[in-house]
């Protein structure tokens, strides 16, 4: 009799960590009601549907500056001049293509992809580390006519064997980059850290992330002792001029998408404005420094922009109701996948537009930096390389649209620099606080890894 009643009591419980829980309805709509039904080419370039009137102008402004092609100042066409001195590419969408994710790194040994950047800092003797002496923050290899560009990077693999318990041998290949034909010298105790260009969607939703959802899941000690250890990163606002949360790119460096963006058009293309007022040129590079150009877009463009990039539309789950589906998201619970990438979130009541206000939707993400071990990391040694981030963190990437890639970008190329060459791959890089669930993924069967696979792709 009493152990009856014990029996009662533990299945009413409630789901314990790695149970999925029942299906919802509310998951199709990965991006709340403003999800997109397109699942062409054109997949993650529609504004949240229900964007009407002056907003939708206005993200189409920002649409025109996204693909705007910039050219070297003084030109007649100013809207859209102040190239450089040095730049990555002469747009955003040359990165973000299509508003989705670069390819980063060639199938064999060869010259890097735009799409792929490096931000550099130097080693100082044990700790310190700044933005590089001759190179700056970041590797520009392009530059305007007069001025000299950084130099070149190319990459090399190196294979590394990988087997599943039921004997299936398959193989990673690891990015090695060579900077060549380097015009500053020697790139000497530098860390250069590879970043691809993701895909554009959903961000203004992620924006709009309630803070205190994302800290309740810090854990930087492991007090619960489940190998999990999340961190939010905390970075300096320029807008703010303030600490903040950091939440966008692959370290989580940027607090928002204003400056997100205002750092893009800086970083990459060599467009300032009054948040990043000066360009990417060192003491070691006078003519970049003589070259330098001012205010070369204004706040309401970078507005224009920012908007756009807020209401990019996340699409609908494709095969939401498949069996195989559901059991491949049954698995994704089981391995504990759910530990860092957190399903869903209800957005803000305060975000800036209507469609991202108090939105149930599916990013699968908890938005914190983990450790990811020693083959994902920046350096063999563990520097801090972007305020509180290290050479092994990387900040969960939220795992919509994903499987929308090869339409859209006709790749399939993950993780920070493109280097897993499919969704099956990018599992298998996981490593440091991700092994436990990399070795339980290896420990599937044929099938169930499948599965997993096609929920991912449902993405
Ligand atoms: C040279 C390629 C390149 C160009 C050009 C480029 N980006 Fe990016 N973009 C990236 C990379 C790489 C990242 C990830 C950055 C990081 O991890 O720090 C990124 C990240 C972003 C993010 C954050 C996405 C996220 O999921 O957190 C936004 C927003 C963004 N870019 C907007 C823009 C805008 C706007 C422009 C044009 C002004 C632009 N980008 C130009 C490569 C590029
Ligand atoms: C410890 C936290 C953690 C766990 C557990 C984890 N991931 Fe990840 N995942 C990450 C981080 C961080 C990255 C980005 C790593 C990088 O780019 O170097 C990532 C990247 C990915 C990517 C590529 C995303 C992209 O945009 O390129 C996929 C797919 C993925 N994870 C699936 C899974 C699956 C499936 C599981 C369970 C087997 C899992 N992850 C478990 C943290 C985690
Ligand atoms: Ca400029
Ligand atoms: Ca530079
Ligand atoms: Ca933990």
């Amino acid at each position: 009799m009493k152990k009856l009643i014990f029996l009662l009591v533990l299945s009413a419980a409630p789901a314990f960590a790695g149970e999925a829980p029942p299906l919802d309805p509310s998951e199709e709509f990965a991006g709340g009601e403003g999800s997109t039904s397109d699942f062409s080419m054109q997949a993650f370039s529609h504004p949240a549907s229900g964007t009407r009137g002056e907003l939708r102008r206005e993200f189409s402004v920002g649409n025109s500056f996204f693909n705007t092609v910039w050219v070297t100042s003084p030109s007649s066409t100013t809207l859209r001049d102040g190239l450089g001195p040095v730049f990555n590419a002469v747009s955003c969408s040359s990165c973000h293509f299509k508003d989705g994710r670069g390819r980063g790194l060639p199938d064999t040994d060869g010259r890097v992809d735009v799409s792929l950047l490096f931000r550099l800092r130097q080693k100082l003797g044990e700790r310190e580390v700044i933005p590089h002496p001759s190179y700056g923050g970041q590797f520009q290899p392009n530059s305007i006519l007069g001025v000299t560009g950084e130099g070149e990077v190319h990459v090399s693999y190196q294979r590394i064997a990988v087997s599943y318990s039921d004997g299936t041998l398959t193989e990673l290949l690891k990015p090695v980059y060579q900077f060549i034909k380097l015009n500053f010298g020697p790139m000497l105790d530098t860390i250069a850290s590879p970043r691809v260009a993701p895909q554009m969607i959903g961000l203004g939703l992620v924006e709009a992330i309630e803070e205190k959802d994302i800290l309740s899941k810090e854990d930087p000690l492991d007090l619960d002792g489940d190998g999990i250890s999340g961190r939010a990163n905390r970075v300096f606002s320029v807008e703010h001029q303030a600490p903040r949360l950091g939440r966008f790119g692959w370290k989580a460096g940027k607090p928002s998408l204003l400056e997100q963006n205002a750092a893009a058009f800086n970083g990459d293309i060599g467009i300032t404005s009054s948040l990043f007022p000066v360009e990417d040129c060192t003491s070691a590079q006078p003519d970049c420094q003589r070259e330098q150009t001012q205010d070369d877009i204004d706040r309401v463009r970078l507005q224009q922009v920012t908007t756009y990039t807020q209401l990019l539309a996340v699409p609908v789950r494709r095969d939401f109701t498949n069996p195989r589906v559901i059991a491949g998201r049954a698995t994704f619970h089981e391995i504990n996948c759910t530990s860092c990438h957190t399903p869903s979130y209800v957005t803000s009541s305060n975000a800036p537009h209507e469609v991202l206000k108090n939105q149930r939707v599916y990013p699968y993400s908890d938005f914190l930096l983990h450790d990811m071990g020693d083959d994902l990391a920046d350096d063999v040694e563990d520097f801090a390389n972007e305020d509180l981030a290290t050479t092994r963190e990387w900040r969960t990437p939220p795992l919509w649209g994903n499987g929308l890639v090869p339409t859209v970008n006709g790749h399939s190329r993950y993780l920070h620099d493109g280097r897993a060459r499919s969704l099956e791959e990018a599992i298998l890089w996981h490593g440091g606080e991700g092994q436990k669930s990399k070795a339980a993924f290896t420990n599937l069967s044929k099938t169930e890894r499948e599965n997993l696979i096609l929920f991912l792709e449902s993405l």
